[in-house]
């Protein structure tokens, strides 16, 4: 059996912990992998994984072993595999153990995700260190030539299952708190500079009536009730798979960050990217990959960069009036099937993760 370390640093929000804990279920539950993930900040933890002690040092979660990764770090002999997430460097301790070990572990950074072209020149590349191991660069992606998508084992076909089930959507719905209705089910995440206004005053002048569902903490000014042909909910924050559920049973998904991002692709419908923005407006050539790699039809697009900024109010609301006239949504909508299944006749990410160890590990000595 494999023992891993998974390190994660929690830098905002919840996509860093949100990535890290779906990846170490999928490794134990899929590939057998003895799981140790550690994490600085147990509380933002605990929003996510509500069986979680913020307060415990180590302890056991859906059979991961969870450490809380303090200053110092605690004093743990370092594991076969070690995966730092998106650079997070594992404690100095650590690596020097990592040095001084009988059979030197693979150490992994897993890379945030982009569908830049570049990100297949360098995923699975070596990084000498000044102590003389290596670490190798593991990017995401949407090529066979990078490291993949996460996407656990059944996921599209419980998708599936739900979306051709009308009772299960609408019990499930019930269960969020939405009572269910023959509309326009549109979800919303995002971040704080999204214009959700513009959003709301478009559904709610729209000929298709519309529910907009708020994730949790989104948007505080958009409030639960009824306008025009606009009925707002006011989401809890819902368990991972429950989180996976409201977007499958949904018509169009406003998605932010990287996991939620990944997971609207796995819904299998139209979809709004806002994403995470960085200095020097380095995310726009991140967002045009996408879009480029990404055939959605011109409407959508369009939507998706008037989402993140690059048009003013208005010219949002004209490119979601255009998105969702008839004719483009029902492009868009057969579109997004397609795209959905064409990412998922490729290998997952933690497929490929545990190939990729497997073949390091036989390598060396
Ligand atoms: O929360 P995010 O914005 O996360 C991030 C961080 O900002 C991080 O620093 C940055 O590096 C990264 O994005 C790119 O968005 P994201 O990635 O979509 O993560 C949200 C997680 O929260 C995801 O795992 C889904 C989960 N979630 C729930 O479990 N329940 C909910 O109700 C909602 C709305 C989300």
């Amino acid at each position: 059996m494999i023992h891993a370390d998974l390190f994660c640093r929690i830098i905002d929000n919840y996509g860093d912990i949100g990535v890290c804990w779906r990846l170490a279920r999928q490794m134990a539950a899929e590939h057998g992998w003895a799981m140790r993930l550690w994490v600085d900040d147990l509380a933002v933890f605990a929003r996510l994984e509500p069986r979680l002690d913020p307060g415990a040092a180590r302890q056991a979660v859906g059979g991961i072993e969870v450490v809380h990764w303090t200053q110092p770090a605690p004093d743990l002999a370092p594991a076969d595999v070690v995966i730092e997430a998106f650079a997070c460097d594992p404690p100095p301790a650590y690596v020097h153990r990592m040095q001084d070990s009988l059979r030197r572990p693979a150490w992994i950074n897993l890379e945030y995700l982009s569908a830049e072209p570049w990100i297949d020149n360098c995923h699975a590349l070596p990084s000498p260190q000044p102590s003389g191991l290596v670490k190798y660069f593991f990017f995401p992606g949407f090529t066979e030539g990078s490291g993949g998508l996460i996407r656990e084992r059944g996921l599209t076909a419980a998708r599936d299952a739900l979306q051709a089930g009308p009772a299960a959507r609408a019990a499930w719905l019930r269960e969020t708190g939405i009572e269910p209705r023959d509309d326009r089910l549109v979800t919303l995440f995002c971040y704080p500079d999204a214009s959700a206004s513009v959003l709301a005053d478009v559904l709610a002048q729209d000929e298709r009536p519309s529910t907009l569902a708020v994730a949790h903490g989104v948007a505080p000014y958009l409030r639960a009730g009824e306008r025009g042909a606009l009925r707002i909910a006011r989401l809890p924050f819902l368990s991972q798979p429950g989180y996976d559920r409201l977007l499958w049973c949904a018509d169009l998904n406003f998605v932010r960050g990287e996991d939620s991002f990944v997971r609207a692709q796995w819904a299998a419908r139209p979809m709004v990217w806002h994403i995470y923005p960085q200095a020097q407006a380095a995310h726009i050539d991140k967002l045009h990959a996408w879009l480029a790699r990404e055939p959605a039809p011109l409407a959508g697009r369009e939507l998706n960069a008037a989402w993140n900024g690059e048009t003013g109010r208005d010219g949002l609301a004209q490119r979601l009036r255009a998105a969702l006239a008839p004719a483009a949504w029902q492009d868009w909508r057969r579109h997004a099937r397609a795209w959905s299944d064409r990412l998922a006749a490729q290998d997952d990410l933690a497929a490929r993760l545990a190939a990729f160890c497997r073949t390091l590990r036989e390598s060396r000595p």
